[in-house]
């Protein structure tokens, strides 16, 4: 058998077992590239995931509300971190994941190229969409790569605080006046549909799904996460008189899940093509901060190598 099999059948056998594959050992280079592009989308959806929450910082209706928000956003910016360093180990730099975020041949979730209109829209991104987001990422915390898999367990944990925070943001405005009741409502019905595409599209659509569940990289599909999604999230809904905008909704008592209404997935291919309502906005934001961050980095850098320098003297 040849060298080349002989490395494959290892990481087959590994992956058979539950073993996670680490940094250092052999893996197909499809492997390797799949994994980059999952990684580093779910990083820059991190950092990109904070300017719509950040849009509110200055106006948070209290100083204990802004220093949870704040609190929240620069957990988001730390899970990016963790998940750029965990991608390169993977053999890529982060410059190079950032010059593909900008030339637009990496992508980051739809769900934030929607404005965020209102104070309730904070609530809405909290609940709902770090509420999506942990469903797809506690799955994740069993995916086969060991960088990947062990940066999910913090920011799993992290993402819980989030969702209750933004549910609570959205308990208080459901017991306040009808205005403030209103505006929880028209924010859920703005954001519910969204959260719905972060899933992703239906598993027959899906180009990544197949290689990436016999490789364990996914463990969920993307219907299956969705399904949980909805059924954890209709009572959550309820308790607190919040409608989903979803006529179809209901329970199926021979599926043992809600039935849901069709998600648009025209809408869902502008949003990821680049021509959603901020996709422009977003991009040009995350420029003008690492254009305005390159004194920081070649700061880190130069100090850098005088230690080293200092090191070899
Ligand atoms: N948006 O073949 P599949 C968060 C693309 S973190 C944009 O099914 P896959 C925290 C997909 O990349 C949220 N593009 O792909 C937070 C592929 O295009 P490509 C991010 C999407 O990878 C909260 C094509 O469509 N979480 O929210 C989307 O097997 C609040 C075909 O799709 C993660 O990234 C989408 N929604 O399954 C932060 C989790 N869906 O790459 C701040 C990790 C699909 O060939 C505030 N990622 N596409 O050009 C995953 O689990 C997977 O990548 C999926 C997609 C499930 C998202």
């Amino acid at each position: 058998m040849s060298e080349a099999s002989d490395l494959e059948k290892v990481f087959e056998e590994k992956i058979a077992a539950e073993e996670r594959i680490e940094p250092k050992d052999w893996m197909p280079d499809a492997y390797r590239k799949n994994l980059i592009r999952q990684m580093s989308q779910h990083a820059h959806s991190e950092v990109i995931g904070m300017q719509p929450e950040g849009n509110w910082l200055s106006r948070a209706p209290t100083l204990e509300r802004k220093q949870i928000l704040l609190a929240k956003i620069q957990d988001e910016a730390g899970h990016g971190l963790y998940l750029y360093s965990a991608t390169e180990t993977l053999g890529v730099t982060r410059a190079e994941l950032n010059e593909a975020l900008h030339e637009g041949r990496a992508k980051y979730a739809s769900i934030f190229n929607y404005p965020s209109l209102t104070w309730a829209d904070i609530g809405a991104i909290g609940w709902l969409v770090d509420g999506a987001a942990i469903v797809n990422q506690l799955s994740l915390q069993r995916n086969s790569y060991g960088p990947y898999a062990r940066a999910m367990v913090r920011i799993c944990k992290e993402e819980s605080f989030h969702q209750r925070q933004g549910y609570l943001i959205l308990v208080k405005l459901c017991e306040g006046s009808d205005d403030q009741k209103a505006m929880a409502q028209d924010a859920l019905n703005r954001w519910w549909w969204p959260s719905l595409m972060m899933f992703g599209p239906h598993d027959a659509e899906s180009v990544h799904s197949e290689r990436s569940t016999l490789w364990k990289i996914k463990r969920m599909g993307n219907d299956e996460s969705r399904q949980k999604f909805v059924d954890q999230t209709v009572a959550q809904a309820e308790a607190i008189n919040l409608v989903l905008p979803d006529p179809d909704l209901q329970w199926n008592e021979e599926r043992g899940h809600y039935d849901f209404g069709d998600i648009d997935w025209d809408e869902f291919s502008r949003v990821v093509s680049g021509n959603g309502p901020c996709n422009r906005e977003r991009l040009a934001q995350h420029k003008k901060a690492h254009e305005e961050g390159e004194w920081v980095r070649e700061a880190m850098s130069a100090y850098a190598e005088r230690q080293l320098g200092t090191e070899r003297e």
